[in-house]
């Protein structure tokens, strides 16, 4: 039956002991200081022009990033993905200074503060986002895809349990990407966790005009080789286990998850949404659901004492107001070093590409060699890519039809033979599935090759080629 699948409302009293609560209330309460920060301050003062309140997603997302623990796993978020990043170990200084356009940290200023490139050394990477919904998902699909091919074809036993997990809001699972991962994770039982962060509203559009019904866990529920998990990201207790038994499912290699946790979003979609289309009933229930005081009473008394929680909420607004001023101090970034490192520079990147894993290309030279017999330009690719295949196990060939057919122009001819399944594949008919994966693995450190019919059908991919 349908409803097995769903697993929801797992209730316990006592906090688990096997979370660190007292980092999670630190910091849900930076998370809350940020947002109160920027809001009451920063942008008013117009030193900061995008801002995305995470308030009421931030406990949950909080919970999830503590468990991404395996330095192999990686994330995708959006712009509502702060807390998750404070959880993974992003500054809350670097996090500032982002969204005010200052030099340094990860970005040196060139992204809108909210959507990140977290390389994260020695811990899991935030893969770099977009602000276009849904273009986290196949990026994420791709680093999963990756892992597992660190594990069966070049026997990396540290990816063994690692995973990839996406972060989506209700109205980015209409997304083509949402689609495309979903089928790619799902036929390729990937370690890849779906996390969706219902909030009932894409800015203004409630979630029924994006799934029917507006709950996409329980249309997802028959869906071959997916497990759901579904329930209240507001409650301590009930998040957390969901938390675990998602991430669990998943580095257990039973496939892919995804995990719903419905959610308030208690401010406007950015500061500029007034929320007009929200009715006041609609408001004072989603305050009524606010994870932050749940969190207290289901801490203070068991996990903590009053004046510890207090202590906490102190401590995190005096961390975030040094930040601020740390971050106030730093210059702005430079206009004229907005495109640096667009194009290589001499300085090698910091996460991604095979260099970052050790590897070296073979000396090679570009003087031409006329000698020889003349052989069409199909032939010559073939040859190319059966050489680079030869020569570096990190290649991967795939796309449609490229298996046994040995693709619509017969370039890849008999490489699926040669090189087997694992290297050389067939995949679902999806351009952006395609390309986004293609990015995901080559960020995961391997060398992709993504073959796309005729230029005409990489129209799909084009967000994917210009991210
Ligand atoms: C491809 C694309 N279309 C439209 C937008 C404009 N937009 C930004 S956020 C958003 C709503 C997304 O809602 P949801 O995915 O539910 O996340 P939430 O903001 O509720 O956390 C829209 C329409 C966009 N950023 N990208």
């Amino acid at each position: 039956m349908a409803e097995d699948r769903l697993i929801e409302k797992t209730r316990t009293a006592a906090p688990d002991p096997a979370w660190d609560w007292k980092r999670i209330a630190y910091l849900v309460q930076i998370s809350r200081a940020m947002d109160a920060l920027e809001e009451q301050r920063l942008v008013p003062e117009r030193k900061i022009l995008y801002q995305f309140s995470a308030r009421g997603h931030d406990m949950a997302q909080i919970l999830l990033g503590s468990r991404l623990t395996n330095p192999r796993d990686a994330t995708c978020g959006y712009y509502r993905s702060r807390p998750l990043l404070l959880a993974l170990g992003v500054e809350i200084e670097d996090a500032l200074a982002s969204g005010m356009g200052r030099e340094g940290g990860y970005s040196d200023g060139r992204d809108i503060g909210v959507v990140f490139n977290f390389p994260n050394p020695g811990g899991a990477p935030a893969l770099p986002m977009s602000g276009g919904v849904g273009a986290q998902f196949t990026p994420t699909a791709g680093w999963a895809q990756a892992i597992e091919y660190y594990r069966k074809v070049l026997g990396e036993r540290s990816y063994d349990e690692a995973i990839a997990v996406v972060l989506g809001g209700d109205a980015s699972c209409a997304t083509g990407g949402f689609w495309s991962a979903l089928t790619i994770a799902t036929t390729q039982k990937l370690p890849m966790l779906f996390y969706v962060e219902d909030n009932g509203f894409g800015i203004s559009v409630p979630s029924s005009y994006q799934t029917p019904g507006g709950d996409i866990a329980k249309n997802l529920a028959s869906f071959g080789n997916l497990q759901i998990f579904s329930g209240d990201g507001t409650d301590p207790a009930e998040a957390a286990r969901l938390v675990d038994m998602a991430v669990a499912h998943v580095r257990g290699r039973k496939g892919p998850a995804l995990l719903r946790l419905t959610v308030p979003r208690l401010q406007g979609h950015s500061f500029q949404d007034t929320q007009a289309y929200k009715n006041e009933d609609v408001v004072r229930e989603e305050w009524a659901r606010d994870p932050l005081p749940r969190l207290k009473a289901h801490l203070v008394g068991s996990a903590m004492s009053e004046s510890e929680w207090d202590g906490l909420a102190a401590e995190a607004e005096a961390a975030v107001e040094r930040a601020r001023a740390a971050a106030e101090a730093r210059g702005v970034s430079s206009p004229e070093r907005v495109l640096d490192n667009v194009f290589y520079e001499g300085e090698m990147q910091k996460l991604g590409g095979q260099w970052t894993h050790g590897y070296r290309a073979p000396r090679s030279h570009d003087e031409p060699r006329p000698d020889g017999q003349r052989i069409n330009m199909v032939t010559a690719i073939r040859r190319t890519l059966d050489q680079e295949l030869a020569a570096n196990p990190r290649v991967l060939l795939f796309g449609e039809d490229i298996g046994p057919k040995g693709g619509v122009h017969a370039v890849t001819l008999g490489l699926q033979e040669k090189y087997g399944h694992d290297r050389v594949f067939d995949t679902s008919l999806n351009e952006e599935g395609i390309i986004g994966r293609a990015v995901g693995m080559a960020l995961a450190g391997l060398m992709p090759v993504p073959e796309i019919q005729f230029r005409k059908y990489a129209e799909p991919a084009t967000e994917q080629i210009h991210d």
